[in-house]
């Protein structure tokens, strides 16, 4: 089967525009609620074509089934300061009215064996094309930074060493792994004297710009 892949891949990548802009408005939101904010920051990509390719091969995924079998052709990250966040931004998407989720996958109380923490969350989201509404599948992966940091590391060593990780490699990122855990664990101690301390930083930063006119 022949695919004509910017065809393809067009709605793919309105929907993650998309969906960038509406997960950034809710971080906005919430930091002119001044409440704390448990969105850090939100990354969006589309699957290349290879790897859309490779992944097809590896699940043995037909390539006119894409469409429905293949969930992270659209994908979102949402990045959170603490474990804690991850829920209350779960509970949020739950409640949204633009798209439906389909399915979820919880890495973060089950991590996977490779070491991988991760909240995802499968929707369908309809973007909107000239000849009318296109269903689609996105994948939203929702994580703390020391899980993101971890997860990069991790992916492009898997990347590099094509999958076949030394022995040595793979006990460091086993103890990183862990190491990446006791952080999450530590900053959830002290969850509410780092959410103060940022509050009032916050704060003092807002009346300096008032007070130099910068507001
Ligand atoms: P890229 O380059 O990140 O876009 P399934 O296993 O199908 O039941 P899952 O885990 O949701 O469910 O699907 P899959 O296909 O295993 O993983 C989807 C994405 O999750 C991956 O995308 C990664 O982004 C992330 N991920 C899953 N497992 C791991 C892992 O062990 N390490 C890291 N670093 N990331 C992981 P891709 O396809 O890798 O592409």
């Amino acid at each position: 089967m022949e695919i004509n892949w910017d065809a393809f891949l067009a709605p793919y990548a309105q929907a993650v525009e998309e969906l960038k802009v509406k997960l950034r408005g809710i971080r906005k939101q919430y930091r002119q609620g001044n409440t704390h904010v448990p969105i850090e920051f939100v990354t969006g990509r589309v699957k290349p074509a290879d790897s859309i390719l490779a992944k097809a091969d590896l699940r043995h995924i037909a390539l006119e089934n894409l469409e429905s079998e293949m969930q992270d052709i659209a994908g979102l990250r949402i990045m959170c300061q603490f474990v804690e966040d991850i829920q209350d931004v779960v509970k949020m998407l739950k409640k949204r009215k633009d798209f439906t989720i389909i399915d979820e996958k919880d890495y973060v109380m089950h991590k996977k064996e490779s070491g991988y923490r991760s909240y995802h969350v499968v929707i369908e989201y309809p973007v909107q094309l000239i000849n009318g509404e296109k269903k689609i599948l996105a994948e939203i992966q929702i994580r703390t930074l020391a899980m993101n940091f971890w997860a990069t590391i991790e992916h492009s060593l898997n990347y590099k060493y094509q999958d076949e990780l030394p022995q040595e490699i793979s006990e460091r990122l086993e103890r990183a792994a862990e190491a990446a855990f006791q952080l999450d664990e530590e900053m959830s101690q002290i969850r509410e004297e780092i959410q103060e301390a940022q509050h009032l930083f916050s704060y003092s930063k807002g009346r300096k710009k008032k007070e130099s006119g910068q507001d």
